[in-house]
């Protein structure tokens, strides 16, 4: 009985479920890059890049542990994974294949037709490395009017015993320290220099290989830095613990002038293909506020971010596609600027937040939720088109994630299954949250005409556009009561501008 291990670009972890059990001497195990999956979206080039070394250096690492490795490279011209298995196991006798469930629903769906293709029983298991199962996803879901990832991530709190008190309550009293976790940037503390990495020979012949391979798709693959192995990527998260997690709580979502990486741990790339486990980077930050290296509310907005929120999307991912994908509540159907693929608006915020995710594959959470999703919530953008834009362009994307993340919370388009309401805001918001607008050619305190910040009558264009969706919604009552106070000369001035406003910057308005 000798099995066929397919591992996936993003499943390169030791403890995935198909490799847990298996036979090193016997079992062989499959790699591939193959064009279906490098071109699905153009997907950034350094995501590519990380993918692909670390798919080499993980193959490395099977052979090591005795694994016969199959490895195929993009330059053999395999056009897709399936097609790697038909090769694969036609040149050798293997009984049955085996491979760790995908995490995105496209990839599902063509795994049902491989057992006829192939010839093979091939067994699809469970992905053990998320914290929250897809049946005790469903059974917390079911029932309930609002899925909330506040009720979610206290169960899982419970569920892992992290943050809680003797008495089974959470540590320090309360559940959540979100509002310890919002202060605005001024350069008040030192941002720790980041350690940059060499990159070894893999990793060189990689980066020669995209280059050539994808010479049109964004990324500056000149400043790749990133960890391409499970110890490169523990020591990068060794180092967030002891430099960057101190200030990590209050920094959470500052948004700071030419800074990448602020205090953010910078991890999700490598949860998000095996390279790091979510559960014992939570219980690592727990133990760093336990011994008094950090706040109680850095560590609970770390272990909110990585037990709560990470596993909440993708419960909702997978409780609602392919469905979920289709939704557009909000009827927004405007084309992307062009200035999503190079970066090239005179809004510094958002100017600087896409020429960072262009050229890196990464911009913190606020940046993509507050200055790009926003523009794109207010600006109606069309949302299969932003929704592609982010699974393409971030290192860490991956569509479980990145759909609920986009589509449900950053532009509310699943009609507030997951958001109780729209993460709309104006220039005021990102003007507290950072120091982006002292430096712009736009003033947010200014609602109308040229120096005006766009987001100030973007904003209230949505607002108004959307009376009738949120009217009967507590939580916008006093936006809309602060709206209709206003005189009708000084909403049509608003609207107006709006409309400009619009045309400008996306060549449309109505
Ligand atoms: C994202 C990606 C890319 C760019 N290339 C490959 C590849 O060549 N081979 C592979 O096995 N996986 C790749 N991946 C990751 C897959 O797209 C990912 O496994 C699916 O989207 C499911 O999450």
């Amino acid at each position: 009985d000798r099995r066929l291990i397919l591992v996936l670009g993003d499943q390169l972890s030791f403890n995935n479920p198909a490799l847990i059990g298996a036979a090193p001497g016997q079992d062989e195990v499959l790699l591939a890059e193959v064009h279906e999956e490098a071109g699905y979206v153009p997907h950034n080039r350094l995501k590519i890049a990380l993918i692909f070394s670390a798919m080499r250096h993980f193959a490395s690492e099977l052979e090591r542990g005795g694994y016969r490795v199959h490895y195929r490279r993009l330059d053999e011209g395999l056009p897709s994974l399936e097609e790697a298995l038909v090769q694969t196991c036609q040149a050798h006798a293997f009984s049955r294949v085996c491979v760790c469930e995908p995490g995105e629903f496209r990839l599902r769906r063509l795994m049902d037709s491989w057992p006829e293709r192939l010839g093979l029983p091939v067994d699809i298991l469970e992905d053990s490395r998320f914290l929250c199962a897809h049946d005790r996803f469903r059974s917390w879901a079911s029932g309930r009017r609002q899925l909330r990832m506040e009720h979610f991530y206290r169960e899982m709190r419970r569920d892992y015993g992290v943050l809680l008190e003797p008495d089974g309550g959470p540590a320090g009293g309360h559940w959540n320290y979100d509002k310890e976790n919002r202060e605005g940037w001024r350069a008040q503390v030192a941002i720790p220099p980041r350690r940059s990495l060499r990159n070894d020979a893999v990793t060189r012949e990689v980066l020669e290989l995209v280059a050539e391979a994808f010479p049109g798709n964004p990324g500056d693959l000149s400043r790749f830095s990133y960890g391409v192995t499970a110890g490169q990527a523990q020591a990068e998260f060794d180092w967030f613990c002891e430099h960057a997690l101190p200030q990590f709580g209050r920094f959470q979502d500052a948004l700071a002038e030419n800074e990448v990486w602020l205090f953010h741990a910078r991890v999700s790339m490598y949860l998000n293909i095996g390279l790091l486990e979510p559960l014992a980077l939570c219980q690592r930050v727990e133990e760093a506020w336990r011994s008094g290296h950090c706040s109680l509310a850095a560590a609970e907005g770390f272990i909110r971010q990585v037990l709560g929120w990470r596993e909440y999307v993708r419960g909702i991912y997978w409780l609602h596609m392919p469905e979920y994908r289709r939704r557009n509540a909000l009827a927004a159907t405007t084309p992307l600027p062009d200035f999503f693929w190079d970066g090239d608006t005179d809004l510094r915020c958002l100017s600087q937040a896409l020429r960072q995710t262009l050229d890196l594959g990464y911009a913190h959470h606020i940046q993509r939720l507050m200055v790009i999703g926003n523009f794109a919530l207010l600006a109606g953008l069309d949302i299969a088109a932003v929704c592609d834009w982010y699974l393409a362009d971030y290192v860490d994307a991956f569509e479980w994630v990145e759909l609920p993340n986009t589509l449900g919370m950053a532009l509310h388009a699943d009609g507030g299954l997951m958001a109780s309401k729209p993460y709309a805001a104006s220039g005021k918001y990102i003007q507290r949250q950072g120091n982006h607008c002292a430096q712009c050619r736009y003033n947010p305190a200014q609602m109308t005409g040229e120096g005006a910040c766009p987001y100030n009558a973007l904003y209230w264009r949505f607002i108004h556009r959307h009376q009738q969706t949120f009217e009967n919604n507590p939580r916008m009552a006093l936006v809309l009561a602060n709206w209709r106070k206003r005189k009708a000369s000084e909403q049509d001035a608003i609207l107006g501008w709006g409309e400009r406003v619009l045309a400008t910057l996306v060549g449309e308005g109505s």
